[in-house]
């Protein structure tokens, strides 16, 4: 194709979370062709942000058109105080068609559903030519894995993830058999964390992006949590998380499977790989952990556990939870299935809480934009859910609170696994836990000052009571439930005078929710 000078004959978008320069666009330079990058308000805006998302896509962003420039390619890069900026995706992109006078618009299949929805709708007004193409990352497509359940009612996770394991050939024996005879070593991977083995080396890449962040505060974007502009510690493009992923495998891999559900407080990453901003905004692919981490099994650098738990996250729960999404969006953003509507307490947005728990999880949450697993679901998902929180706006905190955070995989993690909102498709039965679980898996109740044993009075630790209440607030949706029936045998024993008390307390704790 001949270059049109300052014209070009197509345009391809690539959105913030599309940084993967291995995609077939990228093969070869071609000069008819411009690819367009822009910082809009439109996707700053949609939910509060903390402040190190926003810096690290437009981080990663600049660095993604730098690359591309340096390796021949044409490029538009739309800055977030350019004037000419319509802060709007199709607007930009309307007054970009007519500027390059193209005849073609390309675009790769976004992952959420509001600006996939969006470009369809637009693209579909337009006389030239508008084409989605594969963004080249996941193992499966989108509608895949409702083909996989079919008209099911449960989605059983380990059901596809099994199927995943075989299809993909991924520890798998010679014979067909899962490697080490079984699909599953959880039971190995629920260790408390005793301060030993040591923590791996922090080695994460270090940025000073003041400078960007200043130009962010002055466009007027709003935020919240620390910038940490100055030392800032996310890979920002593939050499960086190619580094990343090295070092994990090197020094982490070994022991993620043991600590998974560990919690200590002021040590916020324990064994967990942190690799998902760079495997969300693809700058890796899963499927290259995945490889590396099966290599670490075979070569007996790593346990079986181990890998197999890590392998389990990517091929299993990570595919899994995007066919859950593109199954049931719209809508799945508002379902509310146990009818909460309390609003968040202040503190959400402080972390200030005497809950020694509750502070480590979301003071984290807020320094790093980082909190892992167990935190995100039985320490703030379990509090929201028992105390009623609404879904939506828990939603919209996990949204705009973390770094890896796009709606294909956090909605369903928090709406479905979390809230139970969906009335449990996602979980066979609700995560919660009164403090007993949390002291087994952590050290923070030690230096709590509420009291993990006492289920009432002013220092009894407010998951106790609110555990009980939950389930009797709810017992005529869940006492059915085959996985339940020992906590309403339980609950069901109880004195009617005991009942009442926790109920008692589980509405004081309630009434005094933003000063627990
Ligand atoms: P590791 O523990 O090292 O795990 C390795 C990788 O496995 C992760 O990078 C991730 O890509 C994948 N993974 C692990 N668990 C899940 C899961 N449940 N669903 C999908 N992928 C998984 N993950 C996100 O990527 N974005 C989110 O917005 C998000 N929101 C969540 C909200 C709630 C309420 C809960 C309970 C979980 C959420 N997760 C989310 C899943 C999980 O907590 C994070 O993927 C993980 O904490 C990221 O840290 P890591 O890279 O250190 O993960
Ligand atoms: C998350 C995010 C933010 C904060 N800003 C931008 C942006 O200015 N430009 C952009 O292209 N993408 C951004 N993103 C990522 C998008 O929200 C993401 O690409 C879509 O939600 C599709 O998943
Ligand atoms: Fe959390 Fe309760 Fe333990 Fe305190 S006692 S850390 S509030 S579980």
């Amino acid at each position: 194709m001949t270059s049109r000078g300052a014209g070009a004959h197509t345009l391809r978008l690539i959105l913030g979370d599309q940084l993967n320069p291995l995609h077939c666009w990228f093969a070869q330079p071609d000069p008819d062709v411009v690819y367009v990058l822009m910082e809009v308000r439109q996707e700053t805006d949609y939910v509060l942000h903390h402040a190190q998302k926003i810096l690290a896509i437009f981080a990663a962003m600049r660095d993604f058109a730098r690359h591309l420039r340096e390796s021949g390619h044409r490029v538009r890069y739309v800055a977030i105080d350019n004037p000419s900026n319509r802060q709007d995706v199709t607007q930009n992109l309307a007054a970009l068609m007519a500027h390059y006078g193209a005849a073609e618009l390309a675009y790769q299949q976004p992952d959420e559903w509001r600006v996939s929805e969006g470009l369809r709708a637009w693209g579909a007004l337009q006389t030239f030519s508008v084409q989605e193409v594969d963004s080249e990352h996941f193992y499966t497509s989108r509608d895949e894995v409702a083909r996989f359940f079919g008209p099911r009612k449960k989605w059983l996770m380990e059901t596809f993830y099994r199927h995943m394991r075989q299809r993909h050939g991924v520890l798998m024996d010679a014979s067909g058999a899962p490697a080490g005879g079984r699909w599953n070593f959880d039971h190995d991977n629920r260790k408390p964390w005793p301060g030993e083995p040591p923590l791996p080396p922090d080695a994460r890449p270090a940025h000073d992006h003041r400078a960007l962040w200043e130009t962010v505060r002055q466009a007027g974007v709003q935020s919240f949590g620390n910038p940490q502009a100055d030392q800032f510690r996310w890979p920002l493009n593939r050499a960086q998380a190619l580094a990343w992923l090295d070092h994990f495998i090197q020094h982490t891999l070994p022991n993620f499977g043991a600590y998974e559900d560990a919690m200590s407080a002021g040590n916020p990453r324990l064994f967990h790989s942190q690799l998902s901003f760079a495997l969300n905004t693809k700058m890796l692919h899963p499927d290259e952990l995945v490889r590396r981490a099966q290599a670490a099994y075979e070569t007996g650098h790593a346990p079986l556990a181990a890998v197999e738990g890590f392998i389990r996250q990517i091929l299993g729960w990570r595919e899994y939870v995007r066919g859950v999404y593109w199954a049931h969006m719209p809508g799945y953003e508002t379902r509310n299935a146990l009818g909460h509507k309390r609003p968040l307490p202040a503190w959400f947005w402080t972390g200030q809480t005497a809950m020694r728990c509750m502070r480590d999880a979301i003071g984290n949450s807020l320094e790093n934009a980082y909190a892992h697993h167990i935190q995100r679901l039985m320490v703030i998902g379990n509090f929201a859910l028992l105390a009623g929180l609404d879904p939506a706006a828990v939603h919209r905190w996990y949204l705009g609170v973390y770094i890896d955070a796009f709606e294909w995989v956090e909605l369903p993690n928090t709406v479905g696994m979390s809230q139970f909102a969906d009335g449990g498709m996602l979980g066979t039965k609700p995560y919660v836990s009164s403090a007993s679980y949390i002291d087994r898996m952590s050290d923070y109740c030690r230096a709590c000052p509420y009291d993990r044993k006492q289920k009432t009075g002013d220092r009894a630790c407010p998951f106790n009571a609110l555990y009980w209440d939950f389930f009797a607030r709810h017992q005529s949706r869940l006492e059915d439930n085959a996985r339940l029936a020992l906590v309403y045998q339980r609950w069901n024993g109880l004195p009617e005078d005991a009942r009442t008390t926790l109920r008692d307390q589980a509405a004081l704790t309630l009434d005094r929710l933003d000063r627990l």
